[in-house]
């Protein structure tokens, strides 16, 4: 109460200096920011100049001469009367211009629908939240340090180019992210809904940054194959158990391997459902891991539901993957287009559903259900049935888990 009876105190003086017009200068003591609001102040007949010179102790955040505003921030009690004098035109709020937070991307699958229709009786499963439920993502590593993916990343696996750098815990350092690549996957499954930025699908999903591709966004496929298999056995090494990751995401591929498809049918033994990127070299067929009939294939739409030319063709499904925005490095946020951001919508799809299940009391789908659940509640597109542009559809992230709480039971 004091400090605010001072702040009126001495703002009454600065403005009856100003309204004066004295010449000489007004001396602000800086203050806490507390209880002070940042406004846009018309100015009438007096500019900017002016004002400045009189208040050349007044932070002015910004001036438009060429608007007669000034931007000042003064404490709230006093906006009343700053507006009612003669110099001034209008008082207004300089209020937060900011980009949406949910984005087209997580609209046009119906992910707010099913935030909005389970959070009230599974609490925070809507959002992708279970104790035991863990997205790896297989990529350049995530930044863990973003403000919108708070709390996101609880455990790291790095496997990069040589085996001496090979690492596994909590040091989420090891996993950083020094391309952008993971992080902005990482942001389309999970980033924060905390009122910035932007927000994942599942936006209280826990992941796994499984680090396999260096800083230029490349790594051989046995880092790939040994990102796998330490996913699946997770923190305590042993496969099978609660901490093993339940979806692994991989927004990469490249030529078929025998030692790849053998690390998918690894996971895969142990109920380990594979989402990929099916690629973005404009080719027939997707590039593997997303090759292989285990693994999800997704392909890439714009925000009018048209599948781009360098979308590989004969996906399972597709998701939004043009113009996406999504977390960066250095608390960053980047637009990028690829099937690698068309990926992560469906793992995160994966995440909701077995989170859910687990909430309603029910037990996890399998790879193969889970395949067959995407597959069957997509939105079709084109072609009526399977087309080998869309495959079969959009996923539809509403259709998919509202299904998944009806089946199997
Ligand atoms: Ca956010
Ligand atoms: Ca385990
Ligand atoms: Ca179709």
């Amino acid at each position: 109460m004091l400090q605010g009876k001072k702040f009126l105190v001495l703002w009454t003086l600065i403005l009856m200096t100003l309204m004066l017009l004295s010449l000489s200068t007004i001396t602000i003591a800086s203050r806490s920011e507390e209880g002070k609001v940042r406004v846009i102040i018309g100015l009438r007949n007096y500019n900017v100049k002016a004002f400045q010179e009189r208040c050349n102790s007044c932070v002015i955040h910004l001036e438009i001469p060429e608007l007669n505003v000034v931007v000042i921030e003064i404490p709230k009690s006093i906006v009343n009367y700053l507006s009612k004098l003669p110099f001034v035109k209008y008082v207004e709020e300089d209020n937060v211009v900011g980009i949406f937070e949910v984005q087209w991307n997580v609209e046009i699958i119906n992910t707010t629908l099913v935030w909005s229709t389970y959070n009230s009786t599974y609490g925070d499963a809507a959002y992708g939240y279970n104790a035991t439920i863990r997205v790896a993502v297989l990529d350049t590593g995530i930044d863990y340090q973003h403000t919108d993916l708070s709390g996101a990343v609880d455990y790291c696996i790095a496997s990069l180019r040589n085996t001496k750098t090979f690492y596994k815990g909590t040091n989420l350092k090891n996993c950083n992210d020094q391309n952008g690549h993971g992080t902005h996957v990482a942001g389309i499954i999970a980033a924060r809904l905390n009122g910035q930025g932007v927000a994942g699908v599942a936006p209280k999903a826990i992941l796994y940054a499984v680090k396999v591709l260096d800083a230029s966004g490349s790594g051989y496929i046995s880092d790939v194959a040994k990102g796998i298999v330490e996913a699946v056995k997770g923190p305590d090494n042993i496969a099978g158990t609660d901490d093993d990751a339940d979806i692994i995401s991989m927004s990469l591929g490249g030529s078929h391997s025998n030692t790849l498809y053998n690390a998918v049918l690894y996971a895969y033994s142990y109920n380990v459902t594979l989402v990929a990127a099916a690629g973005n070299e404009g080719a027939s067929q997707p590039s593997c891991p997303a090759c292989y009939p285990e693994v999800i294939a997704v392909g890439a739409i714009d925000s009018n539901y048209s599948v781009p030319d360098w979308s590989n063709r004969n996906p399972d499904v597709v998701a939004p993957g043009v113009d996406i925005l999504s977390t960066w490095t250095k608390n960053r946020y980047v637009y990028a287009s690829g099937t690698s951001m068309a990926c992560p919508h469906v793992s995160a799809t994966i995440a909701l559903i077995q989170a859910l299940r687990l909430a309603s009391g029910l037990r996890k789908l399998t790879p193969s259900e889970i395949r067959e659940l995407i597959v069957s509640t997509a939105i079709d597109l084109g072609t009526e049935g399977y087309d080998e542009i869309h495959g079969y559809g959009l996923v539809d992230t509403y259709a998919a888990t509202t299904t998944a709480l009806t089946m199997h039971k």
